[in-house]
């Protein structure tokens, strides 16, 4: 028999959706007041990916991610003020106001970066597992990619040289079907994308993406191994997001009653009706804090400055 999940961890996954899905329905709610000088690459319907793996992760870990970066800031524990601020350009930016939404940062939480460049985040995240293991701590790095990422050279030689070393690296490739609006099926005969691991010795995970207590197992399981000196692991999670490839916009690429599917299986309210009966109330005072926290953080960023001109070239390399 299996054993039931913790209800400690399905109330800190939901908490963690629930800030990362309300959060972007608010950027994606103020965007078109065209205050929001960013790119906006929303994650709506891809939570469970985020919250699953963070939530196996301690705070000495590290997260490297993608353009499509604020549900992974969060759930690693990144400030939502400084990320509404940095969505706003402002100087208490977790960028300083300089990067934008694809370039968020909080060194503190193990947020190490994320990229515009797509796979560009992957060899970095294999930099620090290998800083982890020449100095012998037990920290694990973790990079987040799309499928579209998984195309890349660099991805490659990334897998080569953690599987050589066995570096402490969790490879967790999102596979929303889509790079832009060029589906999986037009850029791959094997869909199944855990399955690149096999040629280096690496093992590969299929997951339903949706699940966050099915990624939150791997993830263990996958760290474990990671700490124990037993190598990198690659995660396919399967989802699906809601929004366009960039923009408040529902997504028109996928056809509508595929988006339609997916959208019925929604991640929070897969997990939702895992809660005990009689837990109603509990979920009503989560969303009324998450609802708060991003009142809050709104507000903060809004209030702050912009960056003074005279510090365009600081931090700046
Ligand atoms: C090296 C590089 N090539 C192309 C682009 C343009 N581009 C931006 S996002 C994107 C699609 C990425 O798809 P995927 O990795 O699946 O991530 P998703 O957007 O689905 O989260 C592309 C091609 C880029 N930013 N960098």
């Amino acid at each position: 028999m299996t054993e039931a999940p913790a209800l400690d961890d399905i109330r800190r996954l939901l908490r963690c959706m629930l800030r990362i899905r309300r959060f972007e329905e608010r950027v994606a709610a103020r965007y078109p007041e065209q205050q929001m000088r960013t790119p906006v690459h929303l994650c709506i319907g891809q939570e469970a990916v985020a919250a699953g793996v963070c939530l196996a992760l301690g705070q000495e870990d590290v997260v490297c991610s993608t353009h499509r970066s604020h549900g992974h800031y969060l759930a690693k524990g990144g400030s939502m003020p400084a990320l509404a601020a940095e969505l706003y350009g402002r100087s208490t930016g977790c960028a300083s106001g300089r990067g934008g939404s694809m370039h968020v940062i909080d060194v503190a939480a193990g947020v190490a970066g994320t990229s515009a460049i797509v796979g560009g985040g992957i060899p970095l995240a294999v930099g620090m597992a290998l800083a982890f293991a020449l100095r012998r701590e037990p920290r694990v790095a973790v990079a987040f990619l799309g499928d579209g990422a998984a195309d890349e050279g660099v991805f490659f030689e990334s897998l080569g040289l953690a599987s050589l070393r066995r570096l402490p690296v969790l490879f967790v490739i999102e596979n929303n079907g889509f790079a832009t609006a060029s589906p999986l099926a037009n850029r791959r005969r094997c869909p199944e994308l855990h399955r690149l691991a096999e040629p280096h010795g690496i093992p590969g995970e299929g997951l339903d993406g949706n699940d966050a207590l099915a990624v939150l197992d791997a993830a263990r399981r996958a760290v474990d191994r990671a700490r124990r000196g037993e190598g990198p692991t690659v995660l396919e999670a399967v989802t699906c997001r809601w929004k366009g490839h960039v923009g408040p916009q529902p997504d028109t690429a996928r056809p509508a009653a595929e988006l339609a599917a997916w959208m019925a299986r929604c991640p929070i309210a897969q997990l939702c009706q895992r809660l005990p009966e009689g837990t109603s109330g509990e979920l009503a005072a989560m969303e009324q804090a998450v609802a708060e926290e991003i009142d809050d953080a709104f507000a903060v960023a809004l209030a702050s400055p912009y960056p003074d001109p005279a510090t365009l070239l600081d931090e700046v390399w």
